[in-house]
């Protein structure tokens, strides 16, 4: 494997991370940047909660939880369960463990600080040495309209675990959010930009549509590669393919492509779908087919290794 030089990722949380965890074993910790989506951030008890940062953050510091995907390994909920005697809206599970998270962001936080600078510090007492950018400081909210009005993103996900019909996806504050410091840098310095198989809608989406973001991935020089969140139609985990299809498209490789068409050069997908690569090829897009569920850090290696090998093969130019 030639040395696959810097390496930005956009990230959204569980299936961003699996992939990570391959990624963080080829390539130098320093030469790794993670571009994290915060428009699933939410404020619960008080506390600013950024699910997808920290189970980034966790995944590199090698505390998550297999299992869930989220949160910390075998961590306790005694006090969220505690907190249930007072209050009946303790559909979010908070961890023990996770709380420190939780309250050390917010008191950083309330003292005038930075999501990005908080952040720095977490990876830092972590021992994560990847960089870790939230992508923006500024406030981003995803909003779920859907037949039972409008939801935040957690409500919709969790309480009302993705059951309601999807009607339309917003992301507040958008406009007016600037990407964290480093996230344009690190998108315009990369050798390799690598958008990770996310729900596209509402973990890559809100990252795209910050302010200078879309441009920096498409004016890049560097090969943009993107692994497809769905195996069969269907993602790992997730609503992915529920939204696919409540906003008028099948959940497929093809309309995935058509959503970041611009921006691919190369698209991994699951040998289950390989049925599309001609016409994804079609498109101009390079194709590997490969199995993509990355249920133990071998497959994440695995499919890792496939991304930087598909980037490195999109540096030729395709026979015209
Ligand atoms: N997901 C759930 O399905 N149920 C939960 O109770 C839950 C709690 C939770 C707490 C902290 C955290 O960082 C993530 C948590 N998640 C939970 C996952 C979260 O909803 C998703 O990881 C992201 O928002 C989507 O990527």
């Amino acid at each position: 494997m030639s040395r696959a030089g810097r390496v930005a990722l956009l990230a959204g949380g569980v299936g961003a991370a699996r992939l990570l965890r391959g990624l963080a074993a080829l390539v130098r910790p320093t030469d790794l940047t993670v571009v994290v989506n915060t428009a699933d951030d939410d404020v619960f008890h008080g506390l600013h909660v950024s699910p997808d940062v920290d189970t980034i953050l966790y995944t590199l510091a090698g505390l998550s939880d297999p299992g869930r995907g989220w949160g910390i390994r075998d961590d306790s909920f005694r006090a969220i369960e505690a907190l249930a005697r007072y209050r009946g809206d303790t559909w979010f599970r908070l961890g023990d463990r996770d709380l420190a998270t939780h309250l050390f962001r917010t008191e950083e936080l309330r003292a005038g600080r930075l999501l990005s600078e908080v952040t720095a510090d977490q990876a830092r007492a972590l021992g994560v040495k990847v960089r870790v950018l939230p992508m923006s400081d500024g406030r981003v909210r995803t909003i779920i309209e859907t037949a039972q009005g409008r939801l935040s993103f957690q409500e919709y996900l969790v309480r009302e675990r993705a059951k309601p019909v999807v009607k339309s996806i917003r992301y507040e504050g958008i406009r007016t959010a600037e990407p964290a410091p480093g996230v344009l840098a690190a998108i315009e310095q990369a050798d390799i930009v690598v958008i990770a198989p996310s729900n596209p809608f509402v973990s890559i989406a809100p990252i795209l549509g910050l302010t200078g973001v879309r441009a920096a991935v498409r004016r890049t020089s560097a090969p943009v590669v993107a692994v497809s969140p769905l195996i069969g139609g269907r993602p790992v985990k997730g609503p992915a393919d529920r939204m696919m299809r409540a906003l008028g498209m099948k959940p497929s490789p093809l309309p995935l492509a058509e959503l970041y068409k611009d921006l691919l050069d190369g698209l991994v997908i699951d040998r289950a779908d390989r049925s599309h690569v001609p016409a994804l090829e079609g498109r101009g897009l390079r194709v590997t087919t490969t199995n993509t569920l990355m249920n133990t850090p071998v497959r994440s290696t695995a499919v890792a290794r496939e991304v930087l090998s598909l980037a490195d093969a999109a540096r030729t130019p395709l026979a015209s």
